[in-house]
């Protein structure tokens, strides 16, 4: 059974979480943590070099004793600790772990105390009322539990769109192997980068479907066949993610691609379109009659209907087909648009590399500036800057100089619950680049988170408020806030909005790149990297901004460096007490 990183994450991360609730050495936890976070972001296959017998590359915080483990889950899927652990604690306790707001510390409460082993029993217990008894629950959390783990007994679970990919793609890599196989590609909402993704759909074109169908029901992954005929088959993996495949006669490839690519809003779109000039589409392709007129690329498709080609990230039904039928579509962002990142953390609050480490990866990934934005003192538990040591922060980003990247002295100042901000003005006005954001008081009623940001953006140093919505997919709702005088305010006052390129954050929404765009506010797509691999983040944001209809005049962070300086100014210009 084939081994990725993000399951050797896995494991980790529940090692961590296990050892937590039994409330092991806190070092020991947080090594755990740190290899997850480390093994999860890595780009080189780590299975595949100890599958090799390649000695494993040096990484930070992980000594031979992880090393060792890595090896032992590359090669046998799991840990003999885990399994350990798993026979000391009941087997759902993991299942917890998954609701939002329960970590190893709650989790391990409602076990001790009220003997909450699975989700439904947590559910009864938070009907019962029971919950909120216990030291440091109270009636609301016991509410927001209850939620939650109805929500998590209801809803079928969704991927993220990072985690979905990296199972997609070593499958379809194995498909390319099948005999007489002549294309394989990602159809539906991984191919539109949705933030999270249902299913993977998977197409494919083959002389004979018979030999890649037999190829995809025996993939080593897969746990349960759901379904399996001549041109389709549906199969749950053992990550839990179910894979459908379709095989197509090449002719029909584009119209295939179309069909399953979706959405299916934007699809019935189309098939109306193709109506009215009194064609057929389908997956087969574009009839007239019973002639075939297109289908052997997604280009003719569109060109039957009288469209140009419409990226697969717009194909929402939120009016990429008028704009293509005006000749008024976008051309959207690219990666290689980027000439900066404005968002990355360093060892100076709870970032994993040095000033020098993190301005070093973001040149070989060919950027041209980084702001370095560590956390401030508010958040103690990342250790965030007070104004000395700021102050030496700033002094080592000034001597730090690496050819051909241009770093910028910034902070992410917290905002507190008033809309004031953590640090003094006095000590921001000394930065290249504020930018501000939430991390406390996320339960506020609406109008008064509201008010707080737009507080705290009319704050003259403020340069970009950062993940506007403070969610964390899957994991924590955003909070409630009036977007739209979000965006106004920062149109107004000549501020900059984050779209935070962090997998589990991707915020702003798309809808939201859109609001800002047509409110004429420039978004930087940034990477929040707390460790020198996840400038691969930007990837993903990429793929959200284009959802959201940026072009790259829309993007702060793809003006080289001169012009960003300049809008920096301009905005500080306006700053009097900066
Ligand atoms: P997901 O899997 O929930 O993240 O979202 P999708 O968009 O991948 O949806 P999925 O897997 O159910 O279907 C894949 C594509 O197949 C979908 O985007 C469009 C197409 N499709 C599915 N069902 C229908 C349908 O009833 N009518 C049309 N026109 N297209 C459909
Ligand atoms: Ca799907
Ligand atoms: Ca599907």
């Amino acid at each position: 059974m084939p081994v990725h990183n993000a399951d050797i994450a896995r494991v980790f991360e529940e090692i961590a979480d296990l050892l937590e609730i039994q409330q092991a050495n806190p070092f020991r936890v947080r090594a755990y943590r740190n290899a997850a976070l480390t093994v999860g972001n890595l780009s080189l296959d780590l299975a595949a070099a100890v599958r090799q017998g390649k000695a494993l590359p040096k990484l930070p915080g992980i000594g031979a004793d992880l090393a060792g483990k890595i090896g032992e889950i590359a090669r046998t899927g799991t840990a003999a600790l885990l399994e350990r652990l798993h026979q000391q604690l009941p087997p759902a306790i993991t299942e917890l772990l998954q609701i939002p707001g329960l970590g190893p510390k709650r989790v391990r409460a409602l076990y001790q105390d009220l003997g909450i082993t699975s989700v439904a029993r947590l559910q009864r217990a938070a009907r019962e009322g029971a919950i909120r008894a216990l030291p440091g629950f109270g009636a609301k959390t016991e509410f927001a539990i209850l939620q939650a783990a109805e929500a998590r007994l209801s809803k079928a679970r969704r991927f993220k769109l990072v985690v979905a990919e990296q199972y997609a793609d070593a499958l379809i890599d194995d498909l390319r192997r099948a005999r007489g196989v002549t294309a394989v590609a990602v159809a539906g909402s991984l191919r539109r980068m949705r933030e999270t993704v249902g299913d993977v759909d998977i197409l494919a074109t083959a002389d004979q479907s018979g030999e890649v169908m037999r190829r995809f029901v025996r993939y080593a992954e897969v746990k349960e066949v759901i379904s399996q005929g001549p041109t389709r088959a549906s199969v749950l993996l053992a990550s839990g993610l179910q894979a459908d495949l379709r095989v197509v006669p090449e002719e029909s490839y584009g119209a295939a691609l179309h069909y399953f690519t979706g959405s299916k809003a934007h699809n019935i779109a189309i098939r109306k379109l193709a109506q009215a000039r009194g064609l057929k589409v389908n997956e087969y392709g574009v009839f007239k009659g019973r002639r075939r007129i297109a289908g052997q690329t997604e280009e003719s498709v569109y060109a039957a209907v009288g469209l140009p080609y419409i990226p697969p990230e717009l194909r929402e039904d939120r009016g990429e087909i008028e704009a293509a039928r005006r000749a008024r579509l976008p051309r959207l962002v690219e990666l290689a648009d980027l000439q900066g990142d404005l968002h990355a953390h360093s060892t100076w609050s709870d970032g994993r590399h040095t000033v020098r480490e993190m301005a070093l990866a973001a040149r070989a990934r060919g950027l041209g500036y980084l702001a370095i934005t560590d956390h401030s003192r508010r958040l103690a538990a990342a250790h965030g800057l007070d104004p000395v040591r700021l102050g030496k922060q700033i002094d080592e980003i000034e001597r730090t100089r690496v050819e051909g990247i241009t770093l910028l002295k910034g902070i992410e100042v917290d905002i507190l619950e008033d809309g004031t901000l953590d640090l003094p003005d006095s000590v921001l006005g000394e930065l290249d680049l504020v930018i501000a954001a939430v991390h406390s008081a996320f339960g506020l009623p609406r109008a008064r988170q509201t008010e707080r940001i737009l507080r705290a953006l009319d704050n003259p140093c403020v340069a970009m408020l950062a993940h506007p919505l403070g969610r964390l997919i899957g994991a924590r709702e955003p909070y409630e806030v009036d977007m739209l005088k979000i965006v106004r305010q920062a149109a107004a006052r000549g501020r900059f909005l984050e779209l935070n390129a962090h997998p589990e954050r991707l915020d702003l929404l798309d809808v939201h790149c859109r609001m800002a765009k047509d409110e004429g506010v420039l978004v930087s797509v940034n990477s929040d990297a707390h460790s020198v691999a996840q400038f691969d983040n930007l990837r993903c944001g990429i793929g959200q901004a284009r959802r959201g209809w940026l072009e790259k005049r829309d993007v702060l962070n793809a003006r080289p460096l001169p012009e960003l300086q300049a809008l920096l100014r301009r905005q500080a210009a306006g700053a009097a007490a900066c």
